[in-house]
C-alpha cells in the first residue's frame, strides 16, 4: 500500500486537442504552473476486485478503470483498491484530473516498487489525462515531444521564479462537457482548430523564452492570448462549448481594471468557469482582496508554486 500527493497545474500555453491515434498524445505542446494549496491525496492497495472511492464515495469511473487496465497490462498489477480525495471542487475546471492521475501514478509506482523515473511517470500520467503529466513536476513545467514520446519536464523550480496564483471560485458545480469530449468536438467542428494548433506551437517557444528571462509582462501577454484563443475555439465548436458564467466575465473585467491601475496581474481560465489570476507574490494579497469583492465570487484561494507529485508517509 502507498499514498501520494499531487497538485493541480494551470496551463499558460494551453493543451486543447489530441494527436491522431491512441495513447492520449497532445496535438501541441503546453506549459503550466503547478500550484500549492489545492491537492489530491491518493492511496493504492491490492484488492480481490477493483474498487474506486473518490472523496469517500464508491464510484464507477471509466477513465480510471481504463487506465488501470493499461497499467495492469504493462506491469501485472492486478485488481486494486483506489481511494482518492481532493481538498477542492472536483470536475469544475480546477484540474482535478491532472492532480488525480499524477497522484495515482506516483502511488502505483511506489506500491509496486516499479522504479519509474520522472519522464516515465509523466508518460504514464499523460495516458490517464494529458494535463496530469505536468503535475508530476514542481514549479513550471512543459509537456512536449521528447525522443518520440510526449513527456513533462520541469523548466523552472518554485524558488527560481516564485509566482502566485489567486483562484476565484465562481461555482462549485461540475462541468457538463468533459475535456476529452470537448477537445474532440473542437477538433471535428471548430473552423479555427487548425490555426489554434499551429499557433500553440509558436506560443510555446515564446513562452519558454519569457520564463527563461523572467519577463512577467511577456508571460502575461502570451498566457491571456493562449487562454482566449482556446476559448474562441471552444465557443466556435458545434454545439458551442461555453465554459464561462457571468461571474467569470466580471472577474476578467476586474483583472483588466487592476492592470490599468498598475498591478502586475493576468488571468487564465480552463475548461470551467473559475478564474486564475497570476501575479507576483508581493501583489497577491491585494489581487485576492479585489477578486473576493467581485460580484458573484464565492471564495478565493491564494496559491504559490507547488511541488511535483510525491509519495507521503501513511497515517
Ligand atoms: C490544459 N485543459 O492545458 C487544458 C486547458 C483544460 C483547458 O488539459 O482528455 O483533463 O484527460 O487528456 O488533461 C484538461 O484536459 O484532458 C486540460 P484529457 P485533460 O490544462
Amino acid at each position: 500500500m502507498a499514498q501520494a500527493r499531487a497538485h493541480p497545474n494551470i496551463a499558460l500555453v494551453k493543451y486543447w486537442g489530441k494527436a491522431p491515434g491512441s495513447d492520449n498524445k497532445p496535438a501541441s505542446p503546453s506549459i503550466s504552473l503547478t500550484i500549492d494549496e489545492l491537492e489530491t491525496v491518493t492511496r493504492v492497495s491490492a484488492a480481490k476486485k477493483e474498487t474506486i472511492r473518490l472523496n469517500g464515495k464508491l464510484v464507477q469511473d471509466k477513465k480510471i478503470s481504463n487506465f488501470l487496465r493499461l497499467f495492469d497490462e504493462a506491469f501485472g498489477t492486478g485488481p486494486l483498491n483506489i481511494e482518492s480525495s481532493n481538498n477542492f471542487p472536483t470536475g469544475s475546471g480546477l484540474a482535478s484530473s491532472a492532480s488525480g492521475f499524477a497522484a495515482l501514478v506516483t502511488a502505483l509506482n511506489e506500491t509496486f516498487e516499479l522504479g519509474l523515473d520522472l519522464p516515465e511517470r509523466s508518460i504514464w500520467a499523460r495516458r490517464g489525462s494529458g494535463s496530469a503529466a505536468r503535475s508530476m513536476c514542481s514549479g513550471i513545467a512543459t509537456l512536449e515531444e521528447v525522443s518520440g514520446d510526449w513527456q513533462a519536464r520541469e523548466i523552472s523550480a518554485p524558488s527560481r521564479w516564485p509566482l502566485s496564483v489567486v483562484v476565484a471560485i465562481t461555482t462549485e458545480d461540475r462541468k457538463s462537457v468533459s475535456s476529452s469530449v470537448g477537445m474532440e468536438r473542437s477538433r471535428s467542428t471548430s473552423p479555427f482548430y487548425k490555426a489554434w494548433i499551429a499557433n500553440a506551437t509558436k506560443e510555446f517557444d515564446t513562452c519558454k523564452a519569457a520564463i527563461k528571462n523572467k519577463d512577467f509582462q511577456q508571460l502575461g501577454m502570451i498566457t491571456e492570448s493562449s487562454c482566449l484563443q482556446m476559448h474562441a475555439v471552444m465557443m466556435s465548436s458545434y454545439p458551442a462549448l461555453i465554459y464561462w458564467n457571468e461571474v467569470t466575465v466580471n472577474c476578467i473585467r476586474a483583472v483588466r481594471e487592476m492592470r490599468s491601475q498598475g498591478l502586475d496581474v493576468f488571468f487564465s481560465i480552463d475548461a470551467g468557469p473559475q478564474i486564475k489570476a497570476i501575479c507576483l507574490p508581493e501583489g497577491s494579497s491585494k489581487v485576492e482582496s479585489l477578486l473576493r469583492n467581485v460580484k458573484g465570487v464565492k471564495r478565493t484561494i491564494n496559491c504559490g508554486l507547488g511541488l511535483g507529485a510525491h509519495t507521503v508517509t501513511n497515517d
